[in-house]
């Protein structure tokens, strides 16, 4: 370009990234290119999809950036109260769609590329996806973000800007195996680094008591540097912040070490810091790696902490705001000891009295739990603790022993209330219990379904709740609609804005309104159409990610979440074994076709769940190589099941499998993005199965198997697995079946003897054989349902229909008004 076109085109660069109802084709066209030429130094005719998809993505942030500033702004100025969301956790997906679609530039940027030549849809494809997490708990994080900058709220999410994120997923024989995300490798064009925003956290040390105070001496320090990623709320308005922190040292590079000859001992230092943050845990319940997450933890939690205050310090002059004007939630207890630090900034950094600085804390932080497994619940031995927070232990011992001073009744000998309460955990060998803490640090406490919370209460701290009666509450999870429908499921989208107008975008309980239209037969055909077109579009995915030919008119029955023995994917592998010995006996069993489709990753340390792994895959190559069910029933296990696969595979299933054992599952939220996308739930009444069954009316799911009570009852009563086996001839066959080696031609038949065993010999400790029947039932009513086409249909409208209630706006609106007290701050357009 000649000179007078370069500066011609940079200006109408830098000006067109103003965010404006008016925006147009040729501006965004304008941006775009000039991205590519000016930040990727590259002609349009060789840029590769991946120039086109940075080029698209730095314009798209540009528009971010204009409503950010727009909306920091209007938070300064009102001096808003802020909410604070501390996360380990953020599994956001990809961006570029999400983003567009927020802002409202789908269109414009597709109209835009297209007259450069380029297809938007493609582009989009060009994205990794962010897997800074292990399942729910994360993805829940990244809805939340969503709904936070939808409804307008003053909200920072704080994270760990991990280097690889949750492992990528492939099958070898069957097997998983797992390879690093190494997501960051060529950067993001989502984030802008912040170094003067640099904080220092102090590790390990000791403790000097002194006159005046104690001083934490002798530490290592840590860099924390800051990343920044936009967060668009739907429509534009607002732009929030997620900050992540990646751990840098403080010396780069031991210069004198390096000219001795100490090449490796040079960047020693370095590499011990940059290890803080270099991996996510790939661990869904419970943990290793001890020492380094504590490190993540506190690192994290030590930097947010610094850079909240600093905010409030630079917007308030009167330090003793701080309880009106900050509100720290703890996505559960991976970040509860940002208790423990904060008191200790406000007591030996700030100087406060003991009693003040306590209560401040019990007026600030917030904390849900998400999970009742006792073994998912996180605790730390004193002796690790001690070594990395030395203050913060001796801290923690106070605070347990003001908290203990509390229990009526206390002598020398801690009696039972006070053992079952203590922040201390004495049974074993000594460990700090982080649930406690998060529960007496918080002013609320809430679990993640009606069911959970009660459960919450009842079972898991029935102590608490009687010491802080008012602290618990339950706000059910929620997901977003414009990634669970308007994203993912753009067909039925465009039909529910053309028959009810853009409303349920924002506000989702107006897709009740679609019950007129359930008896509408062109409007139920449409909708039938929207899900075969689905369903063809996942069948050619599915040849894709695992070589699988499926039949679109098959029964899809969808288990996709992370492989656990609670989650129960045996006991749907049980009922395919069933249906498969049903169908080989008597292939003239009426059965419609069915394709079993399962996605989700196994901890790489939880065996059983790999061996469960193992054995989808072996029974899938077994059922879909055997041409006496050919067209009757086919088995996959899609690979590397994430955000992106799942916005695939979720708008295209029939039957939604949510088949805990009752008790076990605090939520899901699998379960509601699949009701929405009008997949019939095949269920037990645990987590938030119960509410979805409550909305959608018993006539609309398929709902089996024991209750929570009744479960605790067997248990009880001394479950015996044996009796069952001895009683039912066909489990039976299908358990020795399994454990005969007969399914993995060619290897040990010991590979799947684990499984076997954990149903008998280890005890079942998931009922998984006492729900068995009833289990068959509900699949028998399932499979008669579908069968009658107009029935199903009905049935898959009405789920869509009702599930309004699980939006992530609704969660948020409950935490924004009973919890966070924040109000929403619109920024100037
Ligand atoms: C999930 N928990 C619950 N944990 O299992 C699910 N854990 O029922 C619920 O819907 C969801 O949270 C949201 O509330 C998790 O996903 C984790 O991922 C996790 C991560 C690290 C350590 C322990």
């Amino acid at each position: 370009l000649p000179p007078s076109e370069i500066s011609r085109s940079m200006k109408s660069f830098l000006g067109s990234a103003r965010f404006t109802k008016e925006t147009t084709v040729e501006a965004i066209r304008e941006c775009t290119s000039a991205h590519l030429r000016f930040s990727l130094a590259c002609f349009p005719e060789s840029a590769t999809p991946r120039d086109w998809w940075l080029a698209t993505s730095l314009m798209t942030r540009d528009f971010l950036t204009e409503r950010f500033l727009a909306t920091q702004e209007a938070y300064q100025k009102t001096q808003a109260r802020r909410l604070y969301y501390l996360s380990l956790e953020y599994f956001l997906g990809r961006l570029l769609r999400q983003n567009l679609l927020n802002l409202g530039l789908w269109d414009l940027t597709a109209a835009a590329l297209k007259s450069l030549g380029t297809d938007l849809e493609a582009v989009c494809e060009e994205e990794g996806e962010m897997g800074l997490g292990n399942g729910g708990l994360g993805r829940l994080a990244a809805c939340f973000l969503d709904s936070l900058a939808t409804l307008r709220l003053p909200a920072i999410g704080y994270g760990i800007h991990y280097e690889f994120g949750l492992f990528q997923q492939d099958f070898a024989h069957g097997y998983q195996i797992e390879r690093p995300d190494d997501w960051h490798r060529f950067g993001s064009p989502w984030e802008m680094v912040h170094p003067e925003r640099v904080q220092t956290v102090h590790l390990y040390g000791t403790v000097e008591h002194q006159e005046g105070g104690c001083r934490w001496t002798d530490c290592r320090d840590v860099l924390g540097l800051p990343f920044d990623i936009p967060i668009a709320g739907f429509g534009g308005n607002t732009v929030n912040l997620l900050r992540l922190w990646s751990a840098k040292s403080t010396r780069e590079f031991d210069l004198d070490a390096f000219n001795r000859g100490g090449y490796f001992e040079a960047v020693g230092e370095k590499s011990f810091c940059e290890s803080i943050t270099k991996i996510l845990y790939p661990n869904d319940k419970t943990e290793k790696g001890k020492e380094l997450r504590l490190v993540q933890q506190y690192f994290f939690v030590s930097c947010s902490l610094r850079d909240i205050l600093r905010r409030f310090e630079e917007e308030h002059q009167d330090w003793n705001l701080l309880p009106e004007k900050v509100v720290i939630h703890l996505n559960d207890t991976h970040p509860a000891i940002a208790i423990v630090e904060l008191m200790r900034i406000l007591i030996d950094e700030r100087r406060m009295e003991w009693e003040r600085a306590w209560d401040w804390i019990t007026r600030i932080f917030a904390y849900t739990n998400h999970t009742l497994l006792p073994e998912a619940l996180e605790t730390w031995s004193v002796s690790l603790f001690h070594r990395v927070l030395p203050r913060h232990l001796e801290i923690l011992y106070e605070i347990n022993r003001r908290l203990l001073e509390r229990v009526p009744g206390t002598g020398q000998i801690p009696d039972g209330k006070r053992r079952a309460i203590s922040l201390i955990d004495e049974n074993h060998t000594k460990a700090v219990r982080m649930a406690h803490l998060a529960v007496i640090g918080s002013f609320s406490v809430n679990g993640v379904s009606a069911l959970h919370s009660e459960l919450l209460q009842s079972r898991l701290f029935p102590d608490f709740s009687a010491l802080f009666p008012g602290r618990f509450r339950n706000v059910t999870n929620g997901i977003t609609p414009r990634v669970w429908l308007l994203g993912a499921n753009p067909l039925l989208a465009s039909l529910l804005t053309e028959t009810l107008g853009e409303g349920w975008i924002t506000d989702l309980s107006g897709l009740q309104e679609l019950r007129k239209f359930i008896g509408d037969p062109s409007f139920r055909e449409r909708y039938a159409a929207i899900k075969r077109a689905n369903k063809v579009r996942l069948s050619d995915c599915l040849r894709e990610w695992c070589g699988l030919t499926a039949d679109p008119d098959a029964l899809f029955d969808v288990q996709i979440k992370r492989i656990h023995e609670y989650k129960r994917q045996h006991l749907n592998l049980l009922h395919i074994l069933w249906l498969y010995r049903r169908l080989l006996e008597n292939p003239s069993a009426e059965f419609p076709p069915r394709l079993f489709l399962f996605g989700g990753k196994a901890a790489p340390g939880y065996d059983l769940a790999k061996c469960l792994i193992k054995a989808i895959n072996a029974v899938a190559v077994r059922i879909n190589s055997d041409s006496r069910v050919y067209g009757r029933l086919q088995v996959a296990f899609v690979p590397n099941y994430g955000v992106t696969r799942a916005s695939r595979i979720i708008p295209a299933a029939d039957l939604s499998e949510q088949i805990s054992t009752a008790g076990k599952e605090a939520s899901g939220t699998g379960n509601m993005k699949l009701a929405l996308n009008g997949a019939v739930t095949i269920g037990t009444l645990d987590g938030a199965n119960v509410e979805i069954g409550e909305e959608v009316g018993p006539e609309n799911i398929f709902i089996f198997g024991l209750t929570a009570e009744q479960v605790a009852e067997r248990v009880q009563e001394g479950y015996n697995p044996w009796e069952i086996y001895e009683s039912d001839a066909e489990l039976r066959a299908i358990l020795d079946w399994i454990g005969s080696g007969d399914l993995t031609p060619g290897e040990p038949a010991s590979v799947l003897a684990p499984l076997r065993h954990s149903l008998l010999e280890g005890g079942d400790p998931f009922l998984v054989l006492a729900d068995f029947a009833a289990y068959l039932a509900a699949q028998r009513e399932a499979e008669r349902a579908y069968r009658d086409r107009a029935r199903w249909l009905s049935m898959t409208m009405e789920n869509t229909a009702s599930v309004g209630k699980f939006s992530s706006d609704r969660s948020i609106r409950e935490y924004a008004e009973g919890i966070w007290r924040l109000s929403s701050t619109p920024a100037s357009d």
